[in-house]
């Protein structure tokens, strides 16, 4: 375990993670400096702060601040590659990542989750079944609650199931989960990690310090989780919507079932009807989660139960209204091409889709057949809207509403009854939006605030 007391540590980053980083870091002795790139006026705990003790460094990240650290601890959301990082690393620093110094001190069993899209789902299922088991149960992480805020409530006898995402999975060097979940890797956020074998390789790392004592559980039907097999020294179990797999959980015929181990005869666990959450990757969601319980030892009824019980995420094809037979769905989480895509599978057609945000790099051009598929009109938002719209060119009607607010009044406008109107941006929300929460509630708050049309 790392030791901290009397030792100088820098923290990186004050949002979240950070915050909850430097109060960690302090109450065991450490001396905590602070770094963030905003200046200081526009850190609203900066007074309190200094008030506590830390050393503050606002509006900019210096040379000389990094060089006198013993320890620098970065949050997700400062990429490696920042010069002052790269420059200090060289010189040998010890840089780890907000979630490696948490799991450095978390009690009990972790269960990592991990995957491009369906972590929050799968996370907080997982949370669920394992609460119903009665075990003493904690669900952190990308999540929104950083790990360093997870230590203290754990015990030896705690299980913690942590949403992992492949910005912290860049810092980690000794997270070992006990059992480690992959959902699917497909494009995203590749502005930050340059190309998508990087951001594929960083989603890997979850399985980097997992022994054959662990276990890894992993999607048959996604072509990049299979580079994970080969990587791993974990046991493996696949989870498969489409067919019967040897060791792990399936769908066949109407029914999910499990099978423990090789050669073992299939259990059965429960019919797919009864899962309540929309869309088909839905059910990859569940199936990894039926896994992940399994291997922690949770009965299958008791799973059934849970997973009949759960409704959707908030800002996960969350179901907002129907107002004049049509219906508006907040996927404000889809920030990725390929998670807006399985929105879109979720319905069969008459969609009105609004989508747009800051640019990840990423290519809407894949999403053009689904889109002239089932989408009525395109109603863009954010600086993405010029892109998509290039993109999605002679595919479908596209309406430039530039806000979040027009958007929604146009669709208003616009939809007509049966149809469905679905907030699905495949892009961040940093351009005009806090985040993808805030951007979330600003539209149920809109959708809520719209008026009958007759
Ligand atoms: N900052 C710098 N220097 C930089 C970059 C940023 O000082 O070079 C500062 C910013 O000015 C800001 C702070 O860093 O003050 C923000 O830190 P952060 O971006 O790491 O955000 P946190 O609030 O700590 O939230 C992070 C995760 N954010 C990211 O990974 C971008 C949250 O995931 C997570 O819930 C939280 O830790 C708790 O663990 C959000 C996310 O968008 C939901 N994640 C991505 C995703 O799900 O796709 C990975």
């Amino acid at each position: 375990m790392i030791e901290l007391n009397g030792k100088r540590v820098l923290v990186v980053g004050l949002g979240k993670s950070g915050l909850a980083a430097a109060r960690f870091l302090k109450e065991r002795g450490a001396r905590v400096t602070v770094s963030d790139a905003r200046p200081a006026t526009l850190i609203a705990e900066l007074s309190d702060l200094l008030d506590q003790g830390f050393m503050v460094e606002a509006g900019s990240h210096g040379l000389l601040t990094f060089r006198r650290q013993d320890l620098i601890v970065v949050s997700p959301g400062v990429p490696m590659s920042t010069p002052v990082l790269t420059q200090v690393r060289a010189m040998g620093a010890h840089i780890i990542g907000e979630l490696e110094l948490g799991v450095e001190f978390l009690q009990g069993e972790v269960i990592g989750v991990t995957g491009s899209n369906g972590k929050t789902t799968t996370t907080t299922l997982l949370g669920e079944i394992l609460k119903a088991a009665g075990r003493p149960t904690l669900v952190g992480g990308n999540i929104g609650l950083p790990v360093t805020a997870m230590v203290e409530e754990s015990t030896p006898e705690s299980w913690s199931v942590i949403e992992v995402s492949s910005f912290q999975l860049e810092t980690v060097e000794t997270f070992r989960p006990r059992i480690g979940v992959v959902l699917n890797i497909t494009p995203d956020h590749l502005d930050r990690h340059g190309d998508f074998a990087t951001y594929a390789a960083a989603k890997a790392r979850i399985t980097e310090f997992q022994t054959a004592e662990d276990f890894l559980v992993l999607n048959g039907e996604n072509k990049e989780t299979q580079m994970v097999a080969a990587k791993t020294k974990a046991q493996i179990y696949w989870f498969s919507a489409r067919r019967p797999i040897k060791q792990g959980a399936f769908v066949h015929g109407e029914s999910i079932f499990f099978i423990p181990r090789e050669g073992e005869k299939a259990e059965p666990v429960m019919p797919v009807a009864e899962i309540s959450l929309a869309g088909a990757h839905n059910v990859e969601n569940v199936l990894a989660a039926v896994c992940a319980a399994r291997l922690a030892g949770v009965e299958s009824e008791t799973i059934r139960a849970a997973v009949r019980e759960f409704k959707a995420v908030e800002h996960r094809l969350e179901f907002v209204r129907e107002l004049n037979a049509v219906r508006y769905y907040n996927d404000s989480k889809a920030t990725n091409v390929d998670a807006t895509m399985k929105a879109l599978e979720a319905f069969d057609g008459g969609i009105h889709l609004i989508m747009g945000g800051k640019d990840k790099d990423s290519d809407y051009r894949v999403m053009a057949a689904l889109v002239r598929e089932r989408v009525r009109t395109v109603i863009t938002i954010g600086s993405a809207a010029e892109k998509i719209a290039r993109q999605l060119d002679g595919v479908v009607k596209i309406e430039a509403a530039e806000t979040l607010a027009r958007a929604v009044a146009f669709a208003h406008e616009t939809a007509v009854a049966g149809e469905t109107v679905l907030l699905a941006p495949a892009c961040s929300s940093f351009d005009q939006f806090e985040n993808y929460e805030q951007r979330g509630r600003v539209f149920k708050e809109l959708v809520q605030g719209l008026g009958n049309k007759d």
